[in-house]
């Protein structure tokens, strides 16, 4: 498993050949992969469970950003508990009558997102959210590598006892590696590996810039 950059790559469309060629290629080169709710549509939960018979390393993570009642969040959770370690679900959706469904264990809570709306609601309501996740403790959050303010927000908040995964590298704007030195502990990415002409090169590309830029921000601390 690479540890000197922790990815996590982004499965997201619905293509089972191409997502069981990333897989093929990545597995044991990364630290896991994140299944969208497209892929999970697309091919399905024995599509997934064959995804990973392929891969039996590294983190499996179902990105459902589950937002819904007790019962619901419960039968969603047991759905896919025997082909995710982590479910991520959104954390304003309140602790009472609707998180306590889920192990905090298995939990990664959306703190903030990437895109710019989520200053219109989510981001506006930062010290709610934050008061959720710091209740609940969960597995990890999700925080945007796009604002690494918010990143070093959670993780000042949240010490080193809750990981910290960032989505936003590349397509969306941010630099490799650059979540990492905000204080993530592991970066999310999709499209600038899965969708390139050539997914392992586009990994190997990404993987050298987080270097170089990791290695020169812990130099710096
Ligand atoms: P990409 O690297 O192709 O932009 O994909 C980013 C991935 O991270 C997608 O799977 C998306 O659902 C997820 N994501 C995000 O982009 N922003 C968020 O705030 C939260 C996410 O889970």
């Amino acid at each position: 498993m690479n540890t000197q950059y922790p990815i996590i790559v982004a499965l997201d469309k619905p293509d089972e050949s191409l997502a069981r060629s990333v897989v093929g290629n990545l597995c044991g080169r990364v630290s896991g992969f994140k299944l969208g709710l497209p892929l999970l549509l697309g091919i399905g939960l024995q599509g997934v469970r064959q995804l990973r018979s392929l891969c039996r390393e590294g983190i499996w993570i179902a990105d459902l950003k589950a937002a819904d009642v007790f019962h619901v969040l419960k039968l969603t959770y047991e759905l896919v508990s025997d082909i995710a370690d982590y479910i991520i679900a959104h954390a304003f959706i309140g602790y009472r009558g609707a998180l306590e469904a889920l192990p905090p264990s298995r939990l990664i809570l959306v703190a903030s997102m990437s895109h710019e709306g989520s200053r219109e609601v989510i981001d506006k309501c930062q010290t709610l959210v934050a008061k959720v996740v710091d209740s609940i403790r969960p597995w990890g959050i999700v925080a945007p590598a796009t604002r690494p303010e918010v990143i070093r927000y959670f993780r000042s908040l949240l010490g080193k006892r809750t990981k910290i995964l960032s989505p936003g590298i590349g397509v969306q704007g941010a630099r490799p590696g650059s979540a990492i030195c905000a204080g993530a502990d592991y970066e999310i990415v999709g499209r600038s590996i899965v969708e390139a002409p050539s997914p392992i090169e586009a990994f190997e590309t990404i993987h050298r810039e987080a270097v170089k830029v990791i290695s020169k921000c812990r130099s710096v601390i």
